[in-house]
């Protein structure tokens, strides 16, 4: 087979093999991945140096899918190079990272493919993603920590880091604020180790990005000091070649690639797409498949040839590139063993000897000092002892005391490489930056006011190992806002009342959090009407008699779940309530008497359920009471088996219920 051929082959087997997966999981967006399986293909297999034998060496370039929902297309990639395992203790096992069973079960419970690629579940994903742009603002971060790893440990002869940072991205990430406060760093700081490679095909979820988007993205970026080139088509691998090699021969600034695509079907029917971000459905694949020369029934098919074509490409290239840097550091530790061990100790997120020996104790003082007094100080005494620590303000550093003040601690700039960073402000871009210094394993801080730690929110809450898209914190989070109204209705008739209220609000913001999946409409002629809802919180089906010996509790889709528990344990004779709870707060504003009517005091055998950070709860069920919710992010899989997983469901709720009663009033 000719090189062309065997590229092609290796090209659309990437979009089989997403295909395929995006299509058994019924779940997930097939044609990014399906068109930019050139562009992929052409970076890792010509440009990057990332042997899949050692996914964490450290000179290996960095490939971020800020559009994470395309992951299948970077875990077509990692099981393509037969990219292989690394446990937490940074072992390099023999297994493979992603091996045709996980891409088989691509959003199934434990498979390694995941609907969003994250760090840590799955080797060789540097970074958590699917946020759209925070994988970018990451980028910037890992191309900063480059930079300072470069001006650190390269010594003459020695260049121990000189990687390059690669972050691909569609529309949505260009949009977002997070984006644009990092290229505006990055541009800054003349990032030349980075680029970005924005797949420009017009299209997000609502339709053509002419509804919402008509700024002219190159324009822009050269306004903030990027070098911008072009791509006219995503599957010219000639024209992707060259613009790779246009980024590399670039020093002075980072470089912005626009790619024009199609999504969905490539090349062969363009101008047509399917619906955005669903599975294509059995006749596309085959009719693609087809196009492709596929025999039309193969599924997950690895055509022969297609893996050596990859170990031969990328895998043979940077094998011998880390081969030689080995070679190299292993003279760089005779010549310099302090900072070989440094490093070391570095990769290894280990400290190094004597890191606290100067940090200070304080005497009894009732004038006392300052919380950020002391923590400066700290600081400087911590920083000297821990030569790979960085870190910086958004632009309150004169406030925040975060400045390392002693000798040669130096400044971070367009052309030094101190440890002082400068992000202006920009909260958001810092804290998706410091998320990407911190996966280069370099130690780092940020600050600015408390307040603003929710310009931060985001990557704060990715962090290292977060999946990205579950919502465990908000609620509690929103109800601690003072003043908001958070409602959660738990039918279609509690939907009506929560926009009746609205309605007939004058000033009081308010958040209505709403389900994706069918909640059971409740028959209201057997249940209490909906309109309790204009009381926050009230008494849905109860005992008969109404003297419950024990209260369930729940919002939004988890009242149908108490629900089906309360007829259980009514039906083997337990006294039980339900109560809907859509509102804390306008639950709160009740007189006390109502309040009392539904939580009586004398109940106190109570379980709350909701699928939520449990944060909170206590207040309603007391100290002793049950809570059923979330005390992780979660995990990736169909609804059902996370309910199950979670325990959510009746039947572990009628356990958590007799359970209470078991402990009596004790
Ligand atoms: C911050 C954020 N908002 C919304 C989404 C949901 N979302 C996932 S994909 C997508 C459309 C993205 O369009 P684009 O970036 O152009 O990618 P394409 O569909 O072209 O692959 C949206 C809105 C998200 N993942 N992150
Ligand atoms: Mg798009």
């Amino acid at each position: 087979m000719t090189e062309a051929k065997l590229d092609l082959l290796c090209v659309n087997t990437i979009r089989t093999l997403s295909m395929d997966a995006v299509q058994a999981a019924n779940s997930g967006h097939p044609g990014t991945p399906m068109a930019l399986a050139p562009v992929a293909y052409t970076l890792w297999q010509k440009f990057m140096d990332f042997d899949p034998a050692d996914p964490i060496w450290p000179n290996r370039d960095r490939f971020v899918l800020s559009c994470g929902h395309a992951s299948m297309l970077l875990y077509s990639m990692l099981h393509l190079t037969q990219t292989r395992a690394v446990n937490p203790k940074y072992e390099r096992l023999g297994s493979p990272s992603v091996s045709l069973d996980d891409i088989k079960k691509f959003r199934q419970l434990d498979s390694r493919c995941a609907g969003h690629p994250e760090y840590r579940w799955t080797s060789g994903v540097e970074t958590t993603t699917g946020p759209l742009g925070q994988g970018l603002a990451t980028s910037v971060g890992m191309a900063i920590a480059r930079r300072w790893l470069g001006g650190h440990f390269n010594k003459p002869g020695y260049t121990l880091f000189d990687y390059d940072v690669y972050a691909l991205a569609g529309d949505g990430c260009l949009m977002e604020g997070v984006a644009a406060e990092a290229a505006s760093l990055a541009g800054h700081l003349k990032l030349s180790e980075l680029c970005w490679i924005y797949d420009n095909n017009k299209i997000t979820i609502e339709g053509e990005t002419e509804l919402s988007f008509s700024e002219d993205v190159a324009t822009r970026f050269i306004g903030y000091g990027w070098n911008v080139t072009r791509v006219g088509d995503a599957n010219d691998l000639e024209m992707l070649a060259r613009a790779f090699r246009t980024f590399q021969a670039t020093t002075d600034r980072p470089t912005l690639i626009i790619v024009d695509s199609h999504i969905g079907y490539g090349s062969l029917k363009e101008g047509t797409h399917q619906v955005h971000g669903a599975p294509l459905g059995e006749a596309d694949i085959k009719h693609t498949k087809k196009f492709y020369g596929w025999p039309e029934d193969a599924k997950f098919l690895v055509p022969e040839g297609v893996y050596d074509h990859f170990a031969q490409g990328i895998g043979a290239r940077s094998k011998k590139a880390r081969e030689a840097w080995e070679t190299m550091l292993a003279a760089y530790a005779k010549e310099f063993p302090g900072l070989a061990e440094e490093n070391r100790l570095m990769q290894k997120r280990e400290l190094p000897v004597g890191w606290d020996k100067d940090l200070p104790t304080y005497k009894a003082d009732p004038k006392g000092l300052a919380g950020r007094q002391a923590s400066g100080e700290v600081l400087n005494a911590l920083a000297k002892n821990l030569p790979w620590l960085i870190g910086g303000s958004a632009d309150l550093a004169p406030s925040t005391l975060t400045r390392l003040t002693f000798e040669g601690a130096g400044d971070f700039g367009p052309h030094e490489a101190g440890r002082n960073l400068h992000y202006g402000i920009r909260e958001h871009a810092m804290a998706a930056a410091m998320n990407g210094i911190a996966l280069s394993k370099v130690r780092n801080y940020g600050s600015g006011f408390f307040v603003f730690a929710d310009y931060c929110r985001p990557p704060i809450r990715v962090g290292e190992d977060g999946p990205t898209h579950q919502p465990i914190e908000h609620l509690a989070s929103l109800r601690a806002i003072p003043g908001l109204i958070v409602l959660r209705p738990g039918d279609a008739n509690e939907v009506v009342e929560a926009w009746r209220m609205i309605a007939g609000m004058r000033h009081h913001p308010v958040v209505l959090v709403l389900s994706r999946q069918a909640m059971p409409t409740l028959d209201r002629t057997k249940y209490a009407p909906a309109a309790g809802l204009h009381k926050g919180a009230y008494v849905l089906a109860d005992a008969p008699g109404g003297s419950p010996d024990v209260i369930l509790m729940a919002t939004g889709t988890e009242v149908g779940l108490v629900v089906a528990a309360h007829e259980q344990l009514v039906a083997s004779g337990i006294k039980s309530r339900v109560v809907s709870m859509p509102s804390w707060e306008v639950f709160e504003d009740q007189d006390e008497a109502y309040q009392e009517s539904v939580l009586p005091t004398a109940v106190t055998a109570r379980v709350a359920v909701e699928f939520a950070s449990s944060f909170g709860w206590e207040r309603y069920t007391g100290r002793r009471g049950a809570i059923v919710a979330m005390q992780s992010f979660g995990a990736s899989a169909p609804l059902k088996e996370l309910q199950t997983k979670f325990g959510f469901h009746p039947e572990n709720i009628v356990a958590a219920a007799k359970a209470q009663l078991a402990r009596g009033s004790k």
